[in-house]
């Protein structure tokens, strides 16, 4: 396949770039760029053949999207929550296989071994982490537990000065090639811990998910414990209960919530350039009611989305989000996202559905995007329970 060249162009319908620092505008410049040469080229590729593109993860660390809001003397980019969600948004408008293997390795790995880790902890695995040395993932789903994560199985038990880890965990990404996993099970009183696992301890496995549809450029596993001896020290101390792994997904949900904003973006660069080309019935397409009808509901729904998530990181950075705010923006923009590749698909009639351009791809990719850090369903019902105070779940 031909490599492509990249002309994206991004909507700003309502001056937004007003809103945004020079440092903002200068750390989405290098990361579109980055997209631009070494994404953009390569990526249909890598989805076709359903292979994981290894290089990224060095290219991503280098460029410091690997745990953004992590401090600098731990390898992170001390930067605020607007930086790091435009990153997202850059990198999930290549590919939100991209975007998922940074907001895995930085909101459910790095951020975990910040917030709940200790000292040593901190120092032995971010740094590495931050610079894409390694790679991590987040082990919460279960076979027979997804939306439900308070019901799962893996068990950490402890003998003598160790503990054995046992059971599951499905959909995991990143796992076949992750050096490290944050892990979640329960202990003998029933609460949830988070433990971390290295690849080569005895009994841990990791083997690939085949047949996937959608993210087909990121890879996908299962984490398998079968009596692994976890030493002492890669508990994390600071955290019991389901609000640690649920504290994780809310700042990985936060970065799909803009990230699904660059995929929706790209769907309609693509349909606006080639409705204003293609021509049947003597004009082109463009000039056409019911494709300028698309077209200006996609600029519509995008433009909202934008205020919605810049208002959320302006409260992120003051400390004043709540979970419930990051799950209407997330299930909104997976939404007019998922809506938008829908409509440029269909703009771009038969060549819509072919590699030759984007949209198939994160059409596809969309739906595990609407579907995993809680499906819309969980999203919708989240909210539902915020503003009632009915829990509406179970
Ligand atoms: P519930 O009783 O509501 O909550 C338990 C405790 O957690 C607190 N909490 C949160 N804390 C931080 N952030 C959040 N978003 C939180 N949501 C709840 C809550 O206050 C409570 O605290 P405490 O002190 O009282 O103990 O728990 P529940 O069992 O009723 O479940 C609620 C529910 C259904 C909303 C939750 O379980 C849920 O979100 N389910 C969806 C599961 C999910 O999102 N899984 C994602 C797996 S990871 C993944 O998909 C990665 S893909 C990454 C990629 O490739 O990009
Ligand atoms: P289920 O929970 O079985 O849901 C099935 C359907 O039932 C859904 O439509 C759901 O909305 C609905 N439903 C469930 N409960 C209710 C209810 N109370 N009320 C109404 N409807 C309900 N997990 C990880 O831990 N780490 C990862 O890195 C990770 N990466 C992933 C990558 C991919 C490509 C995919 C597809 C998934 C990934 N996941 C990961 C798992 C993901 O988070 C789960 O798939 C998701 O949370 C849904 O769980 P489930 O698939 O078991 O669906």
């Amino acid at each position: 396949m031909a490599a492509k060249t990249d002309l994206f162009q991004s909507p700003d319908y309502y001056c937004l770039d007003d809103l945004l620092s020079e440092e903002h505008k200068l750390i989405r410049e290098s990361v579109r760029n980055y997209v631009k040469k070494e994404i953009s080229p390569i990526i249909e590729d890598y989805a076709q053949r359903a292979t994981f593109p290894q290089q990224i993860v060095k290219q991503m660390g280098e460029l410091g999207c690997f745990g953004p809001t992590i401090p600098e003397t731990y390898g992170g980019g001390g930067l605020d929550y607007i930086s790091y969600g435009l990153m997202m948004q850059e990198l999930e408008r290549g590919d939100s296989g991209v975007r998922s293997t940074a907001s895995v390795q930085g909101s459910l790995v790095m951020f975990p071994i910040y917030a709940y880790g200790n000292e040593e902890q901190r120092k032995k695995y971010l740094p590495k982490l931050a610079s894409g040395e390694w790679l991590g993932c987040f082990g919460l789903t279960e076979p027979n537990h997804g939306s439900d994560p308070s019901s799962m199985l893996t068990t950490l038990k402890t003998v003598d000065d160790y503990f054995i880890l046992n059971g599951s965990k499905m959909w995991i990404s990143n796992a076949p090639y992750a050096q490290v996993a944050v892990v979640w099970a329960k202990d003998e009183n029933n609460d949830i811990r988070g433990v971390i696992v290295e690849r080569g301890m005895e009994g841990f496995t990791t083997p690939t998910t085949h047949g996937k549809w959608s993210l087909r450029a990121s890879a996908t596993g299962e984490l398998v414990f079968d009596n692994v001896k976890i030493p002492k020290e890669n508990i994390l101390p600071n955290t019991k209960g389901l609000k640690g792994p649920l504290g994780c997904l809310t700042k990985a949900r936060y970065g799909i919530a803009w990230g699904t904003i660059g995929a929706a973006m790209d769907c309609y660069d693509t349909a606006l350039h080639y409705a204003k080309e293609r021509i049947q019935f003597g004009k082109p397409i463009a000039a056409f009611q019911l494709q300028q009808k698309k077209l200006a509901e996609m600029v519509t729904e995008i433009t909202k989305a934008q205020l919605l998530v810049w208002r959320l990181g302006v409260l992120m950075n003051e400390g004043k989000a709540t979970p419930q705010q990051v799950s209407m923006a997330k299930r909104n923009s997976c939404e007019i996202a998922t809506n938008i590749a829908r409509d440029a698909r269909q703009i771009l009639g038969g060549m819509g559905i072919t590699g030759e351009y984007s949209i198939m791809r994160h059409m596809m990719n969309l739906e595990s995007v609407i579907t995993y850090e809680g499906t819309h369903d969980i999203h919708l019902l989240i909210t539902g329970m915020d503003i009632t105070g009915m829990n509406a779940f179970k």
